[in-house]
């Protein structure tokens, strides 16, 4: 049997996309650099579908009919870089590689050249949605060219989630385009992770709220506008009990986040871009803080303030305005992480349509959410939408919301609970809004200390002040 697709790299991700490939009709040819792997995915699943297990590189290619499409699912960097190597020269003109891993934007732009120079197209795929995701249908980002996703796009939408008909895929843009958006939708998960555990962290220090009580206010934040897997999985984390202890199962993990760098490879290519993405950025800090023992340690009796937390008619209010605060922060969040994508797209050259990104972001993936759906209608209403908080329903939802988010910072502030995603975004938002900025001043700093010049708000061309001299005499440069 000729296989019109392979999967090499039969980890939980690549078996449970194998999966979910032969449980739509595909012919499925497996191979996994240690035969093992490729053995018992057929002995424990090989009912599900037709699957044509293979030993070694070259049977793995012979299996495939023309053009060849493989998806590769190995751990990414250096692993990526030697299956490419060991199947490139068995490939002819045409044949396509599909790299599903979380490979960086760059090392795909890198790929794709090389292969392409050598008459073979490669795909850089974003896949969200965790191994779950991959069997029952990720969301699926994928790059590379058009003349590639002509024959990829309809095996990959066919295993997409699907919202209301239409699947979770749709091709990004060229080269690094797809793994770029996924780069950035982890960034974007960073921002709303931390959103939601400061949420928390103010409901149970400043409310004085148990978790399984939180977990409640969850459940019933899913049911309105923050309706999302994030939010789902909260209140189920929340409302565990360790069955060891009988504790609140989030009492006992230790609370150092874990990061695989994806958030960060999101700020280092904002920073590098230009763009402030602070929420995803007070995540990914917010992780480092929490790693670090040592120096958590050695604070830990810095004073703060009194600590009473708040009863009666005012803890009413202040779970109600957390809820807004949450909202308005996210929507901060996701308007930072569209921006970054626009200025990715600007700067590779890539004709990213922002609104199908957040179509195929609202099922499958980790950061799936009603929420994503007012996305696509903002961009579906202006495609060139400077930023989401300038949509009319954006706008309008964080207006509303301003009065407790600016209550729950200061409140947050007062009490000595850290919540820099909240306050932070609450900054960024009084920034861009703001009639004049502080950045005035910098530039006077600037042009006195090194002579870098300023611009003039009355009229045109570039100037300097002369600040050692005794009347500090300004001229045109
Ligand atoms: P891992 O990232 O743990 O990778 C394990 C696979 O890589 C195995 O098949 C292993 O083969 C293969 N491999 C390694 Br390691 N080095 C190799 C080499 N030098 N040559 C050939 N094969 C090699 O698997 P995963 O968790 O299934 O993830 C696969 C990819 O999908 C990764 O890039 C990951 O970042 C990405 N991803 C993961 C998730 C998730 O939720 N886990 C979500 C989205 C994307 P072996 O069996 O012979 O050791």
């Amino acid at each position: 049997d000729q296989a019109n697709i392979g999967v090499t790299g039969l980890a939980v991700m690549g078996r449970n996309l194998a999966r979910n490939l032969a449980r739509h009709g595909h012919t499925v040819a497996l191979h996994n650099r240690h035969q093992q792997r490729t053995d018992d995915l057929v002995a424990q699943f090989g009912d599900e579908g037709t699957f044509v297990p293979t030993g070694s590189a070259a049977e793995f290619v012979a299996a495939l009919e023309r053009p060849r499409k493989l998806i590769v699912m190995v751990k990414a960097g250096g692993p990526t870089d030697a299956v490419i190597e060991e199947f490139a020269p068995l490939l002819e003109d045409g044949d396509m590689i599909v790299d599903g891993g979380n490979a960086h934007f760059a090392d795909t732009r890198r790929r794709e050249k090389a292969l392409r120079e050598r008459g073979l197209h490669f795909v850089g795929t974003g896949v969200s949605g965790g191994e779950e995701g991959a069997l029952h249908g990720p969301s699926i980002m994928p790059g590379g060219s058009r003349e590639a996703y002509a024959s990829l796009g309809p095996i990959l939408t066919d295993i997409a989630a699907d919202v209301d008909g239409t699947p979770c895929c749709t091709h990004i843009g060229p080269d690094g385009a797809g793994h770029f958006v996924k780069m950035v939708h982890n960034g974007i998960e960073y921002a709303d992770m931390q959103l939601i555990a400061e949420a928390y962290d103010l409901l149970r220090h400043a409310l004085g709220l148990e978790p399984a009580q939180i977990a409640d206010i969850f459940r019933d934040w899913n049911t309105g506008r923050l309706d999302s897997y994030l939010i789902e999985i909260t209140a189920q984390v929340l409302g565990h009990v360790d069955a060891a202890t009988g504790r609140p199962f989030v009492d006992v993990v230790v609370d150092q986040a874990e990061q695989k760098g994806t958030g960060r490879w999101t700020v280092q290519t904002a920073l590098e871009l230009g763009v402030p993405t602070t929420g995803i950025a007070e995540a990914v800090f917010a992780r480092s803080l929490s790693g670090g023992a040592a120096l958590r340690e050695a604070a830990r009796g810095l004073p703060g303030p009194a600590r009473a937390p708040i009863t009666g008619a005012a803890a009413e209010t202040l779970a109600a305005d957390i809820e807004q605060a949450l909202y308005a922060s996210k929507v901060v969040a996701y308007a930072q992480g569209f921006n970054e994508i626009q200025a990715g797209a600007a700067e590779y050259d890539w004709p990213i349509d922002l609104g199908a990104v957040a179509t195929i972001w609202r099922g499958g993936c980790i950061i799936r959410a009603a929420f994503l759906d007012d996305i696509r209608a903002a961009y579906a209403n202006d495609p060139a939408l400077p930023t989401l908080l300038t949509d009319g329903g954006f706008a309008e939802a964080v207006r509303d919301a301003q009065d407790s988010w600016r209550s729950v910072v200061a409140t947050a502030a007062r009490l000595g609970i850290p919540a820099p995603g909240f306050s932070s975004a609450l900054s960024y938002y009084d920034a861009l809004r703001a009639q004049r900025l502080p950045a005035a001043l910098v530039q006077g700093q600037r042009d006195y200390f090194g002579a870098h010049t300023y611009q003039r708000v009355d009229r045109p061309g570039t100037f300097h002040t002369e600040w050692a001299t005794r009347d500090a005499a300004e001229h045109e440069v």
